[in-house]
């Protein structure tokens, strides 16, 4: 399918690439953009032969925020009555993992849109950012919720209140972003990430997504039991049968997604 800001992209490794595709206003999310990913994102999640999903900008931009040029003369009844949020909210209904490939600015929306992707594999020219209190605004997409619950109350605070960007050193330390690699590599690493997990049988891959994005949402107790029931759940399926059997006689796997 032919879109106009985003590239999509199937591979072989059972890998599905969704490039953002607006070099020159930073690849910020436009709502026709936004809409453009959540076709893509929703093609891939319905393709059986997709078992991970990696979103990407370029070397300069993951994506500047959403797109201000779109939002500046909007009213709050715009806010509320549009379907722009539903276009953004279609990232957390996709059942297959998703990989955030990020290098270069990742502000605002654009951040906020990494952290609703289940890893983030970052190039050391990577910065992070949730700068909208600049703009007289603040977060409207995780950047107050996730972004704290990640890295902590202090500087989830102060990259909210002051604008601080965080780089790649500072990011890995408290636990936003999965790896650091070279420009030059880090989409490579990340599309290696997305094939290992692609490898793996896809319903336990599915699951095991749903059973750890429930830890940030849910009590102990309640997440055990959720997790206990997606486990015995698995008993049911035939590729738990063939990745025990494949174990015992000691040969790969051939998952059925089944
Ligand atoms: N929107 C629109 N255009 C942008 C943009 C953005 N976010 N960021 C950059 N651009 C455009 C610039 O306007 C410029 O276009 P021209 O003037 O050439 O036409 C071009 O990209 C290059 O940018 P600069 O000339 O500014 O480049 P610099 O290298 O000098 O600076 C920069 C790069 C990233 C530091 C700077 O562009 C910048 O500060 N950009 C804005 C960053 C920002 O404030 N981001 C947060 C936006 S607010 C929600 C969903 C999402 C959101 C909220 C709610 N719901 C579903 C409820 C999200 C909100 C946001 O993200």
């Amino acid at each position: 399918m032919a879109y106009e800001y985003i590239l999509s992209e199937k591979l072989e490794t059972g890998v599905g690439l969704i490039r953002f595709n607006r070099p020159r206003a930073l690849n910020a999310l436009s709502p026709q953009l936004m809409g453009e990913l959540g076709e893509a994102l929703q093609a891939f999640d319905a393709d059986a032969d997709v078992h991970c999903i990696v979103i990407t900008g370029n070397e300069r931009a993951f994506a500047a925020g959403a797109d201000i040029k779109a939002m500046a003369n909007a009213s709050m009844a715009d806010m509320l009555t549009q379907d722009l949020i539903a276009r953004w909210e279609t990232i957390h209904h996709i059942k297959t993992p998703i990989i955030a490939a990020v290098s270069g600015y990742c502000l605002g929306g654009g951040c906020e849109l990494a952290m609703s992707c289940d890893m983030i594999v970052a190039s050391e020219s990577a910065q992070f950012g949730q700068p909208e209190i600049n703009l007289g605004i603040i977060p409207g997409f995780g950047g107050t919720q996730r972004l704290t619950r990640t890295i902590g109350k202090p500087l989830a605070m102060e990259m909210v209140l002051a604008g601080r960007y965080l780089n790649t050193e500072e990011a890995l330390a408290h636990g936003l972003i999965n790896h650091v690699y070279p420009v030059e590599t880090y989409l490579e690493e990340a599309l290696k990430l997305a094939a290992k997990v692609a490898a793996q049988a896809p319903l336990a891959a599915q699951l095991a997504k749903e059973a750890v994005n429930k830890a940030l949402e849910t009590s102990l107790h309640e997440g055990l039991y959720f997790e206990r029931r997606l486990f015995q759940m698995l008993f049911a399926s035939e590729d738990q049968k063939e990745g025990m059997t494949a174990f015992i006689e000691k040969r790969a796997p051939q998952w059925k997604g089944k």
